[in-house]
């Protein structure tokens, strides 16, 4: 080709979205990412790209270009074996993952998710009285893991004892999308501990007969999947529904400790806390970055990306665009935040939004009718993650 319009190959760039600077503080690596060009080359990793709003969302709605089937983590499943068998749902393409996700996500119908909102609802508002009694609390171990292992754990059907199991599991998934490195080391340290009782509390007979994982049962029942299948699907929403969640609390919680006035806006109309919840998603976005593969070669943003690549989309990165959003640093519950991509997007994404969103709404409605001032106490640092933003620590006071 001669054009002046012929594809080139992605610059490379030196972003390392696994260094511990950019993970303490990746804004200022995603405006490097977003501003090397549509897509790039990450030089500490050779792997392909992008934190542009444009092309993360054309890459998710182009499964079949770029696919999940290899992995969503940096490493590629054809070259080297997966750490657990992998997800039915995350780490499949069409038409097994089709099929699969409608088992999930049959479970989570409007009506499955109308007759959790009341539970959700009281557990919300007497942990939340409580906290607000203690008045200083450790935000990230009293309410934003505590909620979510209450309600989420109960809903799935899941043993009571063990529970804490589900927060190592959780770093074990998320830190496992990233390199082979100390923090994949450290997560992944208890491993079959961890991993055993999460298959375990995934089988049927550990599992409560009204919660999600019996409902997905139902589905081997009728012989559309074996039982193992059926563990398997189960631990996609233990994988995937708690420490999402936990962190997205922890979040919003900085968020307005952070941003005083936008905490006066929903303490006056808690009916926002819906659309206060999406802007935390776009603004702290629990998820940042997972990976495609592509299946064959192929040109996005005028660039050139070979067969059989990596490709990272930076939510975090795309979810503060400037080229997508007007003053994206800017925390604002009254903004527009529609096409953020918190949730990922396109067949992939996000299955259990409607559940997420009913804690968080849960959470904020019990937070803004009982707290006049969320104020940091101490030292709130950041938990160093492959893959998850959010808090190690967080410590707050809860004003009445
Ligand atoms: C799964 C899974 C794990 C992590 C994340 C996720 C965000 C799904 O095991 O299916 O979706």
């Amino acid at each position: 080709m001669t054009s002046i319009d012929a594809p080139l190959a992605a610059p490379v760039i030196d972003v390392d979205p696994f260094s511990d600077d950019y993970i303490l503080n990746p804004y200022p690596h995603h405006a490097l990412l977003r501003d090397g060009g549509p897509v790039v080359r990450l030089k500490h990793w050779n792997v392909h790209a992008t934190g542009r709003h444009e092309f993360v969302r054309a890459v998710l709605e182009d499964p079949e270009t770029y696919c999940s089937g290899a992995g969503v983590g940096i490493s590629n499943f054809k070259q080297e074996p997966p750490w657990r068998p992998p997800s039915m749902v995350l780490e499949t393409d069409p038409p097994e993952h089709t099929r699969n996700r409608a088992v999930i996500s049959r479970t989570l119908s409007p009506a499955a998710l109308r007759s959790l909102r009341g539970r959700f609802e009281t557990e919300a508002n007497r942990l939340v009285e409580s906290l607000v009694e203690r008045g200083r609390i450790e935000a990230v171990k009293d309410l934003a893991e505590a909620f979510p292992l209450k309600v989420f754990a109960d809903a799935v059907g899941v043993p009571e004892t063990g529970r804490d199991y589900l927060i190592a599991y959780g770093n074990m998934v998320f830190n496992g999308m990233g390199p082979r490195n100390a923090l994949y080391a450290k997560a992944m340290a208890n491993a079959e501990e961890v991993s055993n009782w999460v298959w375990s509390a995934c089988q049927r007979a550990n599992l409560s007969p009204d919660g999600f994982g019996m409902q997905i049962y139902a589905a081997a029942d009728t012989g559309i999947l074996t039982d193992t299948e059926c563990a398997t699907l189960t631990r996609s929403f233990l994988s995937a529904g708690v420490d999402t969640t936990a962190n997205a609390i922890g979040n919003a919680l900085y968020c307005f400790a952070k941003n005083p006035e936008q905490w006066q806006a929903l303490r006056k109309d808690p009916n926002l806390a819906r659309a206060a919840f999406e802007e935390v998603m776009r603004y702290e976005s629990p998820f940042q970055t997972f990976f495609r593969t592509t299946t064959k070669e192929t040109v996005l943003g005028g660039i050139t990306i070979p067969a059989d690549e990596k490709i990272m989309l930076s939510l975090g990165a795309a979810n503060r665009d400037p080229r997508q959003w007007s003053d994206p640093d800017s925390f604002n519950i009254g903004r527009s935040t529609l096409g953020h991509v918190g949730f990922g997007g396109g067949i992939h994404g996000c299955v259990g939004q409607m559940i997420a969103r009913l804690e968080l709404e849960m959470v904020l409605r019990a937070l803004a009718t009982r707290v006049s001032s969320i104020e940091i106490d101490g030292e709130p640092r950041h938990q160093p993650h492959n893959t998850l933003r959010g808090f190690e620590t967080l410590p707050v006071r809860l004003l009445p």
